[in-house]
C-alpha cells in the first residue's frame, strides 16, 4: 500500500516534469534524473564498464586506494549518508575502512527504487554496517538522516560519481550550499568531480561505439512510452552529443529525424517536433581542481584534501562543513 503510493508519487513528479520540460518555448529539455528507471540504472552500470566512458572506473580506484586515508580524516563517530548509490560498488571500499573502529549506519538515498535494491544487495554482506535506504530525493532523504542523528555523531555526506557535473555550475554550487544547511559544523563531504580532458576523448565517452549511451538517452523515451503512455517512435529520434567549449561540458540531446506529433497522455501533453529539433536530456560538466575547491568553500565547506586519479582524470574532494 504505502508502495504504491511512493509509485504513484513518482508518476505524478515525472508527469509534472515532462509537462514543464517538453512544453518550453525555444529548447526542449528532460531532466537527467529521468534516465534512471530499472532499464536506465541497468544501462549506467553498463555504461560503467566501458572502455570509452573511465569515470566510474576512476572514481572507484581513488576510494579504494584511499579509503584509509579518507577514514583517518573523517570526523567520529559518524552516519553516512549517500546522494545516489547508484549499484554501491565503490562505497564497499569505504564502508569496509569505517566500520573497522565503529559499528556504521549506512544511508543511501536514490530515486530509484531498483538502484536502491541493487545497493542494498551489493552492501549488504559488510559486518558493522546497519544499512537504511530512503528511496527519495536527495535534499529529502537527507533531512531524514538529520533528524535521526544520534546526539554527539557527525554526518559524512558522500556525493561520488561526478553526479554535481549534471547541475549547472551555479546550481551545484546551490545544490551543495543547501547540502550544508543541513549539516552541522565538522559534518563532512566527499565530493567526486570528473575533470577536464579532452573533447574528442569526451565525445567517446558520451558517444561509445557500441550505442550503449544511446540506448541509455532513447530509454527516456521508452520510459514515458511505458509509465505515462506516450507514443514515442525510438526510430524517429537519433542520440546526439556536443562539447560544448565555453561552458565545459557535455551535452545530450535526442534528435528528432522528422516532422512528428507526440502524444503523453500521463502529462496530459501534445509535443510537436520539428526535423533536427533536440530534446536536451543530460549536461555533464568537468572541472578543475582549484574550481572545486572554490565550489566547497563557496557553500560552506573548508577543502580539507583532494586525491586524483591522473589516468582518466578524476578528482575526490574531501570537506569539512565549517
Ligand atoms: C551519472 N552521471 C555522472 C553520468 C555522467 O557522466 O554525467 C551519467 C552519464 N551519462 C552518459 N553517460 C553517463
Amino acid at each position: 500500500m504505502i508502495t504504491d503510493t511512493v509509485a504513484s508519487r513518482a508518476v505524478y513528479e515525472l508527469a509534472q516534469e515532462v509537462s514543464a520540460g517538453l512544453s518550453k518555448r525555444g529548447q526542449k529539455e528532460l531532466p537527467a534524473k529521468c534516465f534512471y528507471d530499472e532499464v536506465g540504472s541497468a544501462l549506467f552500470e553498463a555504461i560503467s564498464h566501458l572502455p570509452e566512458y573511465g569515470l566510474t572506473r576512476a572514481d572507484e580506484w581513488i576510494i579504494r586506494r584511499h579509503a584509509r586515508s579518507i577514514e583517518a580524516r573523517v570526523p567520529k563517530p559518524l552516519m553516512v549518508a549517500e546522494l545516489g548509490c547508484g549499484s554501491g560498488r565503490k562505497t564497499r571500499w569505504l564502508l569496509e575502512a569505517l566500520s573497522r573502529s565503529q559499528p556504521l549506519a549506512y544511508h543511501p538515498i536514490e530515486i530509484s527504487a531498483s538502484a536502491l535494491a541493487m545497493c542494498k544487495r551489493e552492501l549488504d554482506d559488510i559486518h558493522s554496517v546497519r544499512i537504511v535506504g530512503h528511496e527519495s530525493e536527495y535534499l529529502d532523504g537527507l533531512l531524514e538522516v538529520a533528524a535521526r542523528r544520534p546526539p554527539q555523531q557527525h554526518i559524512l555526506v558522500l556525493f561520488l560519481g561526478s553526479t554535481i557535473g549534471n547541475f549547472d555550475r551555479s546550481m551545484g554550487a546551490q545544490f551543495l550550499q543547501q547540502v550544508r544547511r543541513i549539516l552541522r559544523p565538522g559534518d563532512a563531504l566527499l565530493l567526486g568531480a570528473d575533470l577536464e580532458k579532452p573533447a574528442p576523448q569526451l565525445l567517446c565517452a558520451y558517444d561509445d561505439p557500441l550505442g550503449v549511451t544511446a540506448a541509455f538517452n532513447l530509454n527516456v523515451l521508452a520510459r514515458l512510452n511505458r509509465e505515462l503512455d506516450a507514443d514515442f517512435h525510438l526510430d524517429q529520434f537519433r542520440h546526439l552529443v556536443r562539447y560544448n567549449q565555453v561552458e565545459r561540458r557535455i551535452e545530450m540531446h535526442l534528435l528528432s529525424t522528422v516532422d512528428q506529433i507526440v502524444t503523453i497522455p500521463g502529462a496530459h501533453l501534445t509535443a510537436m517536433f520539428h526535423a533536427g529539433e533536440t530534446i536536451w536530456t543530460e549536461s555533464s560538466h568537468k572541472y578543475n581542481l582549484p574550481e572545486v575547491v572554490q565550489m566547497v568553500q563557496r557553500s560552506g565547506f573548508r577543502c580539507d584534501q583532494q586525491w586524483v586519479e591522473e589516468e582518466w582524470g578524476f578528482a575526490e574532494s574531501l570537506s569539512i562543513a565549517e
